[in-house]
C-alpha cells in the first residue's frame, strides 16, 4: 500500500486532522475530570496536616495529593522517604481519622505531558492507519489513469509478432475511427473485447496500440484494483472508471487482471460479496451504453474460462481474440525488432535464435536480447555474437550457471552417467527432439542438464513422442543403476515428470487400453473421493495400473 504514491499535501491533512482530534480527545478527557490540584510547597502540607485541615491523602511514595476538609485540593513533593520511613507521621494521619491511600503508579505532575505526548503519538497512529485505508481503499482519492491517444506511444513495432490478434482488433479500431460509418449500416459493434493469451503476449501494449491507431483516449485499470476488503469500493471504483470514460466522446477503456473481478461466482471466499458487487456494477456500466457511443471496453485476461458467463454475454465482452505465444515468424519479428538498437555480429542468425526459442513469448525475447548485449558487455566485445544470443537463450530455458557449486568427483562423474543415458536414448529414438545440449555444469536447480530442442513449433505431440519422452527421462536413471550400480535422489524431478506424462496419457489423451476417457484428476480435499471425481474407485485402480 505504501508503494503507492503518496500526495505530500493529503499527508499532512490527515497529520492535521490526527492532531486536532488527539487534542480534542485529550481536553475533553481533562474536562471531564476533578479540576487539576494545585501545586503547593511541601511545609503546607505538613502545617495542613497538623492543623487537621486535611481529609484524604493519596501518594506515590514522594509525590503526594491531598484534599483539605473544604475539598480543595492540592499536590506536593515529599522529601526523599519522608513518608517511607515516617511511620509515626502516617499513624498520626490515621489516627485523625484522614483517608490514606498509597498508590503504585506514578500520578505526579509530569504525568499530563506524558499523557499529552502518548495521546497525540496514540492519536497519529490511528490516524496513519486510517490514511493507509484510505488510500489504498476510498475510490474518491483514485483517479482512473487517462493517457491520450497521441502519448500512448505505442507503435506497429512493439505489437510485432501477433498479426492475426491484430488483424481481429483492426475492425474495432476502424469503428473508433469512423463510428458513423458502421452505425448508418445499422451494425453492431463488439462494446467488449477480451484479449486472452498467458503473461507476457502483449495483452496491454496491443490495447495501447488500438487506442494511438484509433486516435482515442486511453482509459486503464486492472481487475485486481476493483477487489477490495469493503463492500462497495470495487463498485464505486467501476462508476469511477466508466464516468471518466463518458467525458470523451470516443475512447477504450483497458481492465487488465479480468478475472479478478469476473471469475465466476459461486466461490466462498471473504471478498465474495464484494466482487459479486464489483461485478454487478461492470455490468450495468456495460449495459449503460448506447448504440451511439463510441466507447469501447476492452480487457485481458490469461483465462478466459473461470470468466462469469454473464460477463460474456452479447453486448459485453462478446468477443474474444486470442494472444499466443509467438510462432516462429513472430519471434524472428519480434527479434529483429529488438536488436535494432544493438550492435550486431555478422555471425548472428536471428532465425535460427527464433527457431530455438519454442514457446518463448513476447516478453521473454527483449528479455534475451538485453541479456545477451550484457554478455557481450561484460566481456568487453564492441557487438553481440551469436553466442551471446544462444548463452542467453540457454540461461532463459535452463537457469543460470551455477560454477561456484563445488561437486566431488562422484558426484561429477554420477552427473556425467546420468546425462549420457538420457543423451544416449535421446540420440537412438528417432521420433525424439534433436539434442540440443548436455552440460554437467549445474544450472538453476540442477546439477546437470540434457536439452532438446524441436525442429519446428510444436503444437501436438504423438503418442511415440511422448513414449520417447519419457524413456528418455528414464535413461538418467538407467544409466546410473547399468554403469555405476547405484540410485541416488538426483532421479526425482525425472521420475516425477515421467510419472506426470504416464498419467496425462490415461487420463487426459486417451492413449492407453482404457481408451478415450477423461478422468478428472481426483484435486483439493473435498473431492478427493474418486466417485465425486467423476470416476469410480474400480476405475481409479486401472487408471493406477495402467
Ligand atoms: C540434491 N540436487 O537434491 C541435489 C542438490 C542426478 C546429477 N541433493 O535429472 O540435479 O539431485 O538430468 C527442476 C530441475 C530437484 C527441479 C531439476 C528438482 C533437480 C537433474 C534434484 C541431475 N538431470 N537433481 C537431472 C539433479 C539434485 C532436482 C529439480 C531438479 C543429477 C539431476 C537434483
Ligand atoms: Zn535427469
Amino acid at each position: 500500500m505504501f508503494g503507492r504514491k503518496l500526495p505530500s499535501t493529503r499527508l499532512i491533512w490527515i497529520a492535521a486532522g490526527a492532531l486536532v482530534l488527539s487534542i480534542g480527545a485529550f481536553v475533553a478527557f481533562q474536562s471531564g475530570a476533578t479540576p487539576e490540584p494545585t501545586v503547593v510547597p511541601f511545609s503546607d502540607f505538613v502545617r495542613d496536616v497538623q492543623a487537621n485541615q486535611v481529609k484524604a491523602v493519596s501518594t506515590d511514595g514522594d509525590g503526594v495529593e491531598f484534599e483539605r476538609r473544604d475539598g480543595t485540593r492540592f499536590e506536593t513533593v515529599a522529601p526523599q522517604g519522608y513518608i517511607a520511613l515516617n511511620p509515626t507521621f502516617v499513624a498520626s494521619l490515621v489516627e485523625q481519622g484522614v483517608r490514606f491511600n498509597v498508590t503504585a503508579t506514578e500520578q505526579s505532575h509530569g504525568s499530563n505531558y506524558t499523557a499529552l505526548v502518548l495521546g497525540v503519538l496514540l492519536f497519529s497512529a490511528v490516524g496513519l492507519t486510517l490514511y493507509r485505508l484510505v488510500t489504498g481503499r476510498v475510490p474518491s482519492l483514485e483517479k482512473p489513469r487517462t493517457i491520450d491517444s497521441h502519448e500512448v506511444g505505442v507503435t506497429f513495432n512493439d505489437v510485432a509478432g501477433v498479426d492475426e490478434a491484430k488483424d481481429e482488433v483492426q475492425e474495432i479500431v476502424d469503428f473508433l475511427k469512423e463510428p458513423g460509418r458502421f452505425s448508418s449500416i445499422g451494425g453492431r459493434i463488439p462494446r467488449g473485447i477480451l484479449l486472452v493469451g498467458p503473461p507476457g503476449t502483449g495483452k496491454t501494449l496491443l490495447a495501447r496500440w488500438m487506442a494511438g491507431e484509433a486516435g482515442v483516449p486511453f482509459i486503464s485499470a486492472s481487475g485486481s484494483e476493483f477487489v477490495e476488503m469493503y463492500a462497495g469500493v470495487g463498485a464505486s471504483r467501476i462508476r469511477k472508471l466508466f464516468r471518466e470514460a463518458r467525458r470523451h466522446k470516443s475512447c477504450i477503456i483497458f481492465i487488465d487482471e479480468l478475472d479478478a473481478v469476473g471469475r465466476n461466482r459461486g466461490g466462498n471466499s471473504l471478498s465474495h460479496e464484494e466482487r459479486e458487487q464489483t461485478l454487478n456494477q461492470l455490468l450495468v456500466e456495460m449495459d449503460g451504453f448506447s448504440r451511439s457511443d463510441s466507447v469501447v471496453v476492452v480487457a485481458a485476461t490469461n483465462r478466459a474460462d473461470i470468466l462469469d458467463a454473464a460477463l460474456l454475454r452479447p453486448g459485453r465482452f462478446d468477443r474474444q481474440v486470442t494472444v499466443g505465444n509467438p510462432h516462429l515468424k513472430g519471434r524472428e519479428q519480434i527479434l529483429r525488432v529488438h536488436t535494432r538498437a544493438i550492435a550486431l555480429e555478422s555471425d548472428v542468425d536471428l532465425r535460427s535464435i527464433a527457431r530455438g526459442t519454442p514457446g518463448f513469448s513476447g516478453a521473454d525475447l527483449p528479455n534475451l536480447v538485453n541479456e545477451a548485449a550484457l554478455s557481450a558487455a561484460r566481456a568487453g566485445r564492441p557487438a553481440v555474437c551469436n553466442g551471446d544470443l544462444d548463452a542467453a537463450r540457454d540461461k532463459v530455458l535452463m537457469g543460470v550457471e551455477r560454477k561456484s557449486v563445488v561437486m566431488s568427483e562422484h558426484e561429477r562423474v554420477t552427473c556425467a552417467y546420468h546425462e549420457a543415458g538420457h543423451a544416449v536414448v535421446a540420440a537412438l529414438l528417432p521420433d525424439a527432439d534433436p539434442l540440443h545440449k548436455v552440460t554437467i555444469i549445474p544450472r538453476g536447480r540442477a546439477l546437470g542438464v540434457t536439452m532438446q530442442l524441436p525442429e519446428a513449433d510444436r503444437h501436438t505431440h504423438s503418442k511415440s513422442f511422448i513414449q520417447a519422452q519419457i524413456a528418455i527421462l528414464m535413461g538418467g536413471r538407467v544409466a546410473e543403476e547399468l554403469f555405476l550400480r547405484q540410485m541416488t535422489s538426483g532421479a526425482s524431478n525425472d521420475i516425477e515428470r515421467a510419472t506426470e506424462l504416464a498419467r496425462k496419457m490415461v487420463c487426459e489423451l486417451g492413449m492407453s487400453p482404457l481408451g478415450p476417457v477423461h478422468f478428472r484428476r481426483p484435486s483439493g480435499a473435498w473431492d478427493s473421493d474418486s466417485r465425486a471425481a467423476g470416476f469410480s474407485e474400480e476405475a481409479a485402480r486401472r487408471v493406477d495400473d495402467e
